[in-house]
């Protein structure tokens, strides 16, 4: 997120030449901290490998792998190459654990996905508060593959897998009141090493206007590849708004709140003129400190390899009637 495209046109960037200074200094007390506890938490680590093993499960994750049926919704699908589910869990942003790519992987063994409740209210007629079981169940599950790009200059391709948020929607039937959904995670101190960052400010908030949150392409998400959410890929439920920066993909949430005012959302507040509340995919939008014109495709980094022309809304122009009549560059 706070990482610069590498300046000399290398695919490959160099986290200490680019890193933004206090992001840099903040990373290096992180990784001091961590090591300040690596004595114990290896040990402990260790045990549970053990007992992984014993059990006969995959010593990766904690968790082992669930396996989540969906019917495949081509219509909703690219037929664009999938990146590697190595990839896809081994290169993620999920601040909670840690700044670097490779964090999230190594830390989120610690989150606990269950029990785990979301608590939807706000402006709405039947607020409700459901289990992260009749959470899945509130509507058929689907597999759509859906590019996601990064505000850094990265992009995957993943087949997720979830059903419409305007399921959920529906559901609590909102009052003429929501104009916006307000999306908040999971912020436990006992859970998230990354918490210690002050990097941003916790709880991780995110939120979509009313329309864009209907639109079918939005996807509440607790699945890829064919099994549930790995920790690190925001388990047990997370947002995909795939036209969008993927910072606007909230995972691990637990309250989703139905609103007047437009939230205010972690990114936003953290640093304004970089991060706005739409963040639709925009190549004409530059971010502040380096362009949004190409993008590189996570797997494809070979020294020869070009990069990608960024799409407008990451190539979902379905969405663009959403935004007939303003102006991108005002509300980016
Ligand atoms: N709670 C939480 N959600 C988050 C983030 C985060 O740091 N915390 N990072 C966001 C960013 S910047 C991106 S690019 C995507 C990455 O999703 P992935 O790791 O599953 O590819 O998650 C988004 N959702
Ligand atoms: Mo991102």
């Amino acid at each position: 997120m706070l990482i610069k495209q590498n300046p000399n046109g290398l695919d490959r960037p160099f986290a200490s030449e680019i890193t933004p200074r206090e992001v840099y200094e903040e990373r290096r007390k992180f990784i001091a901290r961590m090591a300040a506890g690596a004595a114990v938490g290896s040990a402990l680590w260790e045990m549970a490998n053990r007992e992984a093993f014993a059990q006969g499960v995959s010593t990766q994750n904690a968790a082992p792998v669930q396996k989540l049926a969906a019917k495949a919704n081509p219509a909703f699908s690219t037929t664009e190459p999938q990146t590697s589910l190595r990839d896809a869990t081994h290169y993620n942003n999920f601040y909670e654990f840690g700044l670097d790519k490779t964090d999230p992987a190594e830390n989120a063994h610690t989150l606990r996905t269950r029990p785990w409740t979301v608590a939807i209210e706000g402006e709405v007629k039947k607020p409700l508060r459901l289990d992260i079981d009749s959470l899945t169940k509130l509507a058929p599950l689907e597999e759509r593959i859906y590019r996601l790009r990064c505000v850094e200059g990265w992009s995957m391709v993943i087949p997720w897998v979830g059903y419409s948020l305007s399921n959920l929607i529906k559901a609590v039937e909102p009052t003429g009141n929501a104009k916006y959904v307000e999306f908040t995670t999971l912020a436990d101190r006992s859970q998230m090493p990354g918490l210690r960052s002050g990097v941003l400010d916790w709880p991780y908030v995110e939120g979509l206007r009313m329309d864009e949150a209907m639109h079918p392409l939005a996807l509440l998400t607790v699945g890829m590849y064919g099994q549930v959410l790995p920790n690190q890929n925001g388990a047990p439920v997370r947002v995909v708004v795939p036209w969008k920066y993927g910072f606007k993909s909230p995972k691990s949430i637990v309250r989703i709140r139905f609103t007047r005012d437009q939230p205010k959302t972690a990114w936003n507040v953290s640093a304004p003129r970089e991060y706005g509340f739409y963040s639709n995919v925009n190549p004409k939008v530059d971010h502040p400190r380096w362009s949004q014109a190409t993008e590189r495709r996570i797997g494809e980094d070979g020294f020869f390899k070009r990069k990608r022309d960024t799409l407008m809304f990451n190539g979902y122009n379905e969405v663009a009637s959403l935004y007939v009549g303003m102006d991108l560059k005002r509300f980016f």
